[in-house]
């Protein structure tokens, strides 16, 4: 599976932190948090970490688990779990650059790992533990991200593109431009994200997601801020009862999620428009504050295993990084195509760019 840019790799580490930072909080918010934070109190997982806790602390993406993941994982490790979730990265961001304490794991997207590594916010795995990591394929298992998979193990990954309702258009959306089509006015949604509605707007243009050219920046504004009358709302995760509904007939999504509303509604689709689109991963990490780390470690290994990590990925529709896992998956993901690897990027950080970005999409908001 090519189509993770290694090319993240030569990016310096302090640039990842001042830009991601300011990425997940809005640059004013960010300042102020790198101020007033001190550095977690490290702690060293890498010893013997004793027997397995009685409780298990996850903070998590919402919708993201086969409905029997957690409830198996606490019979057959005796286990309590507690699950928080959360509806974007930002909102993961603040809360853990604001010294939240308590969780053993997160589950970020990839792209907020220079953040979460400056800030040692998270630990190295202790792979003593972890019996199952040969069941990753071999990229997931040495990703761009994380360079030899230290910190994390990938969950799940996926594309950004349009979810529509086939019984009320007349054709297949293909063009980030649809969401400036009045006809649809109120009945169309955009994530609340944003790396994805700015970064659709510059492919419209044919630019990159990661663009940080003032002008080219200009340019996704001004057709963001056209589309805005015509959406119901900027929102992630209650779009799929939405379009079940009927309520939405177009909405920006992500890949997972719309196959989940698919699920329900046979007639609800998701295209990759023509111009092009952003691929993304999310992997589990273990908080440098983790409580209950050897109880983590032994939810890691469990979400390796092939039946647990295809169970996922058919919950969810969400690819899986687990090789082993994929003869398994009786709902296979929307892999995509050839032609659509071609139109596809993987988000990068943005370095002081990130600053106008943030601009921007507060205007956006506000507006
Ligand atoms: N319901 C699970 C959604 C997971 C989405 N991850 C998105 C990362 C986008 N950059």
């Amino acid at each position: 599976m090519p189509f993770f840019d290694r090319s993240d790799r030569t990016l310096p580490r302090r640039d990842f932190l001042r830009s991601a930072t300011a990425a997940a909080l809005g640059s004013s918010a960010a300042a102020a948090l790198l101020g007033a934070c001190g550095k977690a109190a490290p702690r060293d997982f890498s010893g013997d970490l004793g027997p397995i806790e009685k409780r298990l602390n996850l903070y998590l993406w919402s919708d993201y688990l086969a409905p029997d993941t957690i409830s198996r994982f606490e019979a057959e490790h005796g286990v309590e779990v507690s699950l928080d979730t959360y509806e974007s990265n930002e909102e993961l961001a603040a809360k853990l650059l604001a010294g939240a304490t308590g969780y053993d794991l997160a589950l970020p997207a990839t792209y907020l790992f220079p953040l979460l590594l400056g800030r040692d916010l998270i630990a190295p795995l202790n792979r003593r533990y972890l019996s199952n990591l040969g069941n990753l394929a071999p990229l997931f298992a040495d990703p761009v991200w994380d360079p030899g998979g230290v910190h994390s193990v990938p969950w799940g990954w996926g594309t950004t593109g349009i979810a529509y309702r086939k019984d009320r258009l007349p054709s297949a959306p293909d063009s980030w431009g649809v969401f400036h089509d009045a006809t649809y006015r109120g009945k169309m949604t955009m994530l609340d994200d944003v790396r994805d509605v700015i970064g659709c707007f510059l492919r419209y243009r044919g630019r990159s997601i990661n663009s940080v050219d003032p002008s080219e920046l200009a340019d996704a504004k001004r057709d963001a801020l056209a589309a805005k009358p015509n959406l119901r709302a900027y929102a992630s995760a209650p779009v799929k009862s939405q379009l079940i509904a009927g309520d939405i007939w177009l909405a920006q999504l992500w890949s997972g999620d719309a196959v989940q509303a698919m699920a329900e509604r046979p007639e609800i689709g998701f295209v990759v428009p023509k111009e092009g689109s952003m691929i993304f991963a999310d992997a589990l990490v273990l908080l440098r504050t983790a409580p209950h780390p050897r109880a983590a470690h032994a939810f890691i290994d469990y979400i390796l295993r092939p039946e647990v990590a295809a169970a996922i990925a058919d919950a969810t529709g969400y690819g899986t990084p687990n090789q082993a896992a994929q003869a398994l998956t009786r709902r296979a993901p929307p892999y995509p195509s050839a032609a659509e690897l071609e139109r596809l990027e993987y988000q990068r950080d943005l370095g002081e760019g990130v600053q106008l970005w943030d601009r921007i999409w507060t205007e956006i908001k506000a507006a």
